[in-house]
């Protein structure tokens, strides 16, 4: 495979040519569950931010496929480090959708402790997910940082790290890529490929005939998938994580996608993203792809469909339901998890906030022994 042809398996109506998956259809089936629960996630998370319950959250829609299908080709035993588009990533290793709301409500049951932005998970339970970076690229470094650390240590870890197109212009890209290609870290580079960085479209972001081909100036393989196509991409991650574990070191993989939605729930897509450009990607969309794909195995059904919106829907609406239900993090969190005994100055600082805020009566420390 070059970096020039477009790996694909689904065809437009369903058809998978000369292709078997390994995937049973049980399998099958919670791939296109995933992909229903991040529609219905993205949902849920429009309707909580227009009313004012969450200050923001990041629309999914049309990436689904490219998350689903490069998170299925990883084992619990690795590590994803993913960018802030990547919910699917999550639900597919059945992360808890709560655990998710609560970040997306920074309440006291929060990993961060509302201490990040929204959006921003970070678990060690079902999936080793590695908290999300806001500077965009900054994760890729970590990422190499990681493999190549497992490496050393005789572990067989592989990391998969994902970014967006407007990510391969960051620092974080150029140096993580060429460390690891130096190292042949067991790392995979996933850049989906989703046309815009905000409203920057890719001929703005670079001179390169697309993406994969930067691969080639740091000594690794660079690969093109159809990124609407979630058997496409499982096949090209799977075969980019058996060479990294072979050791024979890191895989660029560019998927070609489409933002269905608006950059942020901030954004208004419509002022820069052409009208036909959607319709023409709509008629891709990943999800539909991969119904009629089980349709023709004869997996789906009009009564499955039915059964398994209702599922995500129910569970993720509950979940939002929960999340909001639970109380606001301790203050005494501000100074948390850093040092392991808390420097004077800061101790000065904590008191003088908890007895700021007590005389104030508007904020109050939580159950948390301080100094912690
Ligand atoms: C270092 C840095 N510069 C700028 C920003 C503001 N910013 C947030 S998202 C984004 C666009 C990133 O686009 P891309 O990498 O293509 O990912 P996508 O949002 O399309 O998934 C920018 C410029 C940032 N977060 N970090
Ligand atoms: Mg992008």
């Amino acid at each position: 495979m070059d970096t020039t042809e477009l790996l694909k398996v689904i065809e437009p109506d369903g058809a998978t040519p000369g292709f078997d998956t390994d995937l049973s259809d049980a399998e099958l089936v919670h791939c296109y569950r995933t992909m229903l629960a991040v529609r219905a996630f993205d949902d849920v998370c429009m309707k909580l931010q227009r009313a004012g319950r969450i200050g923001f959250s990041i629309p999914n829609k049309g990436i689904e496929a490219t998350q689903v299908g490069a998170a299925s080709a990883i084992d619990k035993t690795d590590f994803l480090f993913p960018s802030y588009r990547d919910f699917g990533m999550a639900l597919y290793h059945r992360v808890p959708p709560v655990e998710m709301m609560h970040n997306m409500f920074g309440n006291e049951l929060d990993s961060a402790h509302g201490r990040q932005m929204p959006v921003h998970f970070s678990f060690v339970d079902p999936i080793r997910l590695y908290s999300i970076s806001s500077p965009i690229g900054t994760h890729i470094p970590h990422a190499v940082g990681a493999a190549h650390a497992f490496r050393l240590k005789g572990e067989d870890r592989v990391c998969l790290v994902s970014f967006g197109d407007g990510g391969t212009s960051s620092l974080g890209f150029h140096s993580g890529l060429n460390f690891a290609g130096v190292w042949k870290a067991p790392v995979v580079f996933l850049c989906q490929n989703n046309g815009w960085a905000i409203s920057c479209p890719s001929e703005e972001q670079t001179a390169s005939e697309g993406y994969a081909i930067k691969a080639k100036a740091y000594g690794m393989p660079g690969i093109v998938v159809d990124g609407n196509d979630l058997l496409a991409v499982r096949q090209a991650t799977s075969d980019a994580v058996a060479r990294a574990r072979r050791g024979e070191g890191p895989t660029l993989i560019e998927a070609r996608t489409f933002r269905m939605g608006g950059h942020s729930t901030s954004d208004d897509p419509t002022r820069y993203v052409p009208a036909e450009l959607l319709e023409e990607w709509g008629r891709k969309d990943p999800v539909t792809r991969f119904q009629r794909y089980l349709e023709k195995e004869g997996i789906w059904t009009a009564k499955l469909e039915e059964q398994l919106t209702a599922e995500v829907s129910a569970e993720i609406n509950a979940a939002a339901k929960v999340a909001e239900g639970t109380g606001q993090p301790g203050l005494e969190t501000i100074f948390s998890d850093v040092y392991a005994d808390l420097p004077t100055h800061l101790r000065k600082q904590g008191e003088f906030l908890f007895d700021l805020t007590a005389r104030r009566g508007d904020a109050a420390a939580g159950d948390g022994a301080f100094p912690l």
